[in-house]
C-alpha cells in the first residue's frame, strides 16, 4: 500500500467582499483543494484573523448547492425549475433574445443590474460597465450604498482618503457614528482598543444598543435620520462657546459665515428635540469634541439611509475642520479611503462608449422600472442581473418580485446560486468564487492594494465576470481591443501604476507579496489635511460647497462611469438638516407607528452565507428587536412570531424584547434569504423606494411599520 504524502501549497489571496476590511487572505491548498482560508498575519489590518462570516470560506467553494453550468429555465417564472444547457447554448439564446429587443424596442430596453456581491476591479461594481456602455443599453444608476456618504464627502473635502483607521490608535476621543463596527469594520476595532488603552474615549451614536455600542465608554441613542441636526447643534455650541480653531477656519477653509448662521438655527433645546438626545448630552459631546485633540470621527454608511443623510454627512465631514482636528495624526474623519487608489474608471466603465442621451436608471427604483410604475419609452424588456440580489437588498421587493414575474421580461442572471433573484431567470450563468480567479481588488476601508492569486481551478463551467462579459461580447459580435485583453493585462491597465501614490508598487511584487500600502503616508504620521490640501475646487474644506451650485449630483463611478444628465436637484450651499420622510408627524404614523431600522447581519455579508448551515446557526433566524412597552401593547412576548407590516409589504420574523431600542424603534437585520423565512419574505418588502438627498443613495432606514403577533 502506498501512503500518498499531500503537500500544503500557500497562495496569497484577498477577500472578495464588499466590506472596508479587505482582509488579506492565505490560501491552503492541497491536491489541488482549497482546505482552509486563513488571514494573513502580517498585513497590519487582517492581523491574522478573519471574521465569523468567512470562516468556513473553504467550504463555501464546495458549497453542493453551487451553480456549475448554464441552465435554462424550464418550469414557470420563479419557480426554480432549471435544465443544465452548454454555454453556447445560452449565449446563443441570449444573443438571439436581445437582438430581437434589439430590432424592436433598441437597446435601451435592456438593462443591466449589479452590485457589489464581489468587490474587484475585474469582477465587482464595474465588471460589466463597459460590456453594457458598449451595447447601449439603459445605463444603471448603481447606488445601493455609500453614493450619498460619498458625493457628500467629495462636496465638502474632496476624494481624499480622509484619516487612515490605522491612525486610530493615535486618538484621544473616537466617535463612531452610524457603524456597528464589531460587525461591519471588525479590524478596525483592534486600533480603538489601542487608544483606549492610552486614555482615549470611545463615543458610539446610534439609534440601537449595539454590540459596539455596549464597548463604547459612551451610547449615544439617537433617533434614526436625525444626524444632519446633531452635527448642526455640535456646531452650534461649538461656535457658541468659542471652540473654533479660527486659524485653521481662516486658512483651510470656505463659507464658515454661511455655516455658523446656519448653526445658529441649531441651538440644543431644538436639536434634542429632533433627535432625542438630551441637551446636556449634546453640551458635552460637543465640548469634549472640541477639546480632546486628537479627535476622530469613523462614518458609518448607516447615515445615508435617510432622506437627509446626504447633507448630514457633509455637516459631519465639516466637524473636522470647524475644530482643527485635521492638524493632528489620528484626527480627521473617514468616510472611505476608496479616493486614494489610483483607478483608472475610463478604462473600466469605458463611458467614452455611452451613447450621448442614453438614459439612466437608478437600480434602488427596479420594482417601479419593471412593472410599469415608472413609466418607461421603451419598456425594460430584458434584465441582466449580476454580482446583485435585488429581491433581497433592493427597496420594495415585492414590486421587484411583479416585475420579475413578468411573462414578456428575459431575464439572465450571474450567480454563485440560485439565490431569490436568481429564481426568476430565464438563463443562469454560473460565476467563479475568489479562489478561482485572478483580481485586483478595491478597498474601501483601508490603504493596501490588495492582489488575489487563484489557488484552484473553477468547479464546473464557472467563469469570473470578466470572462462572462468578454463571452458576451464575443456573442454580440463585439471586437474591440477591450474583449480581447487577458486578465492580467486589464489589471495593468485598471490602475494608474504611475501615479505617486503607487511609487514602488507593481503587478510583480503583488503577486510575491500579495499586498502593498499605498505612499499616503504611515498610519503614524499621516495628517493628509495638517495645512489644509483638500481635493476641493477651492482646495478648502467646503462648508459651502462649491459642487452645490450645480445641483445635486451623483459621483459618476456609481453610474457606470457617466457624467451626463445629472439630477438637477438644488441642494443649499451649507449643509442643513432635512427630516425623515416617514416620521411620528407623516400621514402613514397613525397607521404605521414603528420606525424600522435593518443594519447589517452579523454573520451574514449582506446575502452571502445566508445559505450555509454553519452560519445560520451564527446568526439564528430572523429577528425583530422591539422594546418591551411595545410588545406589551401589542401583547407580543418575547420569541414569539410576529408580522412587520405596512403598504408595500410584510415579513415575518422572531420577536425579541429588548431595551436595546427605544419605543417607537424596532431593528431587523438586512441579509437573511426571504426564500428561507417563514414568510417567503424579508425587510426590504416594507422598505421604500425613495433617495437620498445626494447621490441616490438608498433610505432603507425611513421606514415605518406596524407588527401583530402571528
Ligand atoms: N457582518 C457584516 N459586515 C458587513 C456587511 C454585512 O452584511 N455583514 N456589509 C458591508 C456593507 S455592504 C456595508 S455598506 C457596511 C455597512 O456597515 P455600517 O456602516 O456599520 O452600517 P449598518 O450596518 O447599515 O448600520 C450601522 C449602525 O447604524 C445604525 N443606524 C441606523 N440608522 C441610523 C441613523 O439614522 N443614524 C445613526 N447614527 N445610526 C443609524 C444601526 O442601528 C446600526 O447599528 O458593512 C459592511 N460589512
Ligand atoms: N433594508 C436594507 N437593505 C439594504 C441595506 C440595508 O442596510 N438595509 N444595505 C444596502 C447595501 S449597503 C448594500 S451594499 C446592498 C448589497 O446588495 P448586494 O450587492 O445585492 O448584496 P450581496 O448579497 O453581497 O451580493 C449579491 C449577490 O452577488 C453574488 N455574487 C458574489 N460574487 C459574485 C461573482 O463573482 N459573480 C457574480 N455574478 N455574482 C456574485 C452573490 O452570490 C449574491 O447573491 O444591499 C443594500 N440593501
Ligand atoms: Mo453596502
Amino acid at each position: 500500500m502506498s501512503v500518498h504524502l499531500s503537500e500544503t501549497r500557500v497562495v496569497r489571496g484577498a477577500c472578495p467582499q464588499d466590506c472596508p476590511d479587505t482582509c488579506a487572505f492565505l490560501y491552503h491548498v492541497e491536491d489541488d483543494k482549497l482546505v482552509e482560508v486563513t488571514g494573513d498575519p502580517d498585513h497590519p489590518m487582517t492581523r491574522g484573523g478573519l471574521c465569523v462570516k468567512l470562516k468556513n470560506f473553504a467550504e463555501h467553494h464546495y458549497n453542493p448547492d453551487r451553480l456549475l453550468y448554464p441552465m435554462k429555465r424550464v418550469g414557470p417564472k420563479g419557480s426554480g425549475m432549471f435544465e443544465r444547457i452548454s454555454w453556447d447554448a445560452a449565449l446563443a439564446e441570449i444573443k438571439t433574445r436581445w437582438t430581437d429587443i434589439i430590432d424592436q424596442y433598441g437597446s435601451q430596453a435592456i438593462m443591466p443590474h449589479g452590485y457589489l456581491g464581489h468587490q474587484g476591479t475585474l469582477n465587482g461594481l464595474t465588471a460589466g460597465d463597459a460590456f453594457f456602455n458598449r451595447l447601449g443599453s439603459s445605463v444603471a444608476e448603481k447606488t445601493y450604498c455609500e453614493s450619498g456618504s460619498s458625493t457628500a464627502w467629495i462636496m465638502t473635502v474632496g476624494p481624499t482618503g480622509g484619516l487612515d483607521v490605522e491612525s486610530l490608535a493615535h486618538s484621544k476621543y473616537i466617535i463612531v457614528w452610524g457603524m456597528n463596527m464589531l460587525n461591519t469594520n471588525l479590524h478596525a476595532w483592534p486600533f480603538i482598543v489601542e487608544a483606549k488603552a492610552k486614555g482615549a474615549k470611545v463615543v458610539v451614536i446610534d439609534p440601537v444598543r449595539t454590540r459596539t455600542a455596549k464597548q463604547a465608554d459612551w451610547h449615544i441613542r439617537i433617533k434614526p435620520g436625525t444626524d444632519g441636526a446633531l452635527a448642526l447643534g455640535m456646531m452650534n455650541v461649538i461656535i457658541a462657546e468659542g471652540l473654533v480653531d479660527a486659524d485653521y477656519v481662516e486658512k483651510y477653509t470656505v463659507g464658515y459665515d454661511q455655516l455658523a448662521a446656519r448653526a445658529a438655527e441649531f441651538p440644543p433645546e431644538r436639536v434634542s428635540e429632533i433627535t432625542g438626545i438630551p441637551v446636556q448630552d449634546i453640551l458635552t459631546l460637543a465640548r469634549e469634541y472640541a477639546t480632546t485633540q486628537p479627535s476622530a470621527i469613523r462614518q458609518g454608511v448607516a447615515v445615508e439611509r435617510s432622506p437627509g443623510g446626504g447633507d448630514a454627512i457633509r455637516a459631519i465631514t465639516c466637524l473636522p475642520a470647524l475644530t482643527g482636528a485635521w492638524r493632528h495624526v489620528g484626527g480627521g474623519t473617514v468616510e472611505m479611503p476608496i479616493w486614494e487608489f489610483p483607478f483608472r474608471f475610463d478604462f473600466m466603465c469605458r463611458p467614452d462608449w455611452i451613447k450621448p442621451g442614453t438614459r439612466v436608471i437608478n437600480e434602488l427604483d427596479l420594482g417601479a422600472a419593471l412593472t410599469g410604475a415608472m413609466p418607461l419609452d421603451p419598456p425594460i424588456k430584458s434584465l441582466f442581473v449580476y454580482n446583485s440580489n435585488p429581491v433581497s437588498q433592493a427597496p420594495n421587493a415585492g414590486q421587484i418580485v411583479a416585475g420579475l414575474m413578468r411573462e414578456d421580461l428575459f431575464t439572465v442572471a450571474s450567480e454563485l446560486f440560485i439565490t431569490d433573484t436568481a429564481k426568476y431567470a430565464d438563463i443562469l450563468l454560473p460565476a467563479t468564487m475568489q479562489a478561482e480567479q485572478l483580481d485586483l481588488m478595491v478597498t474601501w476601508g483601508h490603504l493596501y492594494v490588495m492582489l488575489n492569486t487563484p489557488a484552484i481551478a473553477p468547479p464546473g463551467e464557472c467563469v469570473p465576470n470578466v470572462e462572462l462579459f468578454r463571452r458576451l461580447a464575443g456573442a454580440m459580435g463585439f471586437t474591440d481591443e477591450h474583449w480581447s485583453l487577458s486578465d492580467e493585462e486589464m489589471i495593468r491597465r485598471s490602475y494608474d501604476w504611475d501615479a505617486p501614490a503607487m511609487e514602488g508598487i507593481t503587478l510583480e511584487k503583488l503577486k510575491d507579496k500579495g499586498w502593498m500600502r499605498l505612499n499616503v503616508g504611515l498610519p503614524g504620521e499621516r495628517a493628509p489635511h495638517a495645512e489644509g490640501n483638500f481635493k476641493t475646487p477651492s482646495g478648502k474644506c467646503e462648508f459651502a460647497a462649491s459642487a452645490a451650485a450645480g445641483g445635486n449630483f451623483v459621483v459618476p463611478v456609481w453610474r457606470s462611469g457617466y457624467e451626463g444628465m445629472q439630477p438637477g436637484t438644488p441642494v443649499d450651499a451649507v449643509p442643513n438638516y432635512i427630516p425623515s420622510h416617514e416620521n411620528a408627524a407623516s400621514e402613514a404614523a397613525s397607521r404605521y407607528p414603528l420606525n424600522l431600522v435593518s443594519p447589517k447581519p452579523h454573520a451574514f455579508l449582506n446575502t452571502q452565507y445566508a445559505n450555509e448551515p454553519t452560519q445560520q446557526r451564527r446568526q439564528g433566524e430572523q429577528l425583530i428587536v422591539i422594546h418591551p412597552v411595545d410588545a406589551g401593547k401589542r401583547a407580543i412576548e418575547h420569541g414569539s412570531y410576529v408580522r412587520v407590516f405596512n403598504e408595500r409589504g410584510a415579513f415575518e420574523a422572531r420577536a425579541e424584547l429588548s431595551e436595546d431600542v427605544s419605543p417607537g424603534l424596532m431593528m431587523t437585520n438586512v441579509g437573511h434569504w426571504p426564500g428561507l423565512n417563514r414568510s417567503g419574505t424579508a425587510v426590504n418588502s416594507t422598505t421604500s423606494a425613495r433617495h437620498c438627498n445626494l447621490g441616490q443613495a438608498g433610505t432603507y432606514c425611513d421606514n415605518l411599520v406596524e407588527v401583530r403577533k402571528v
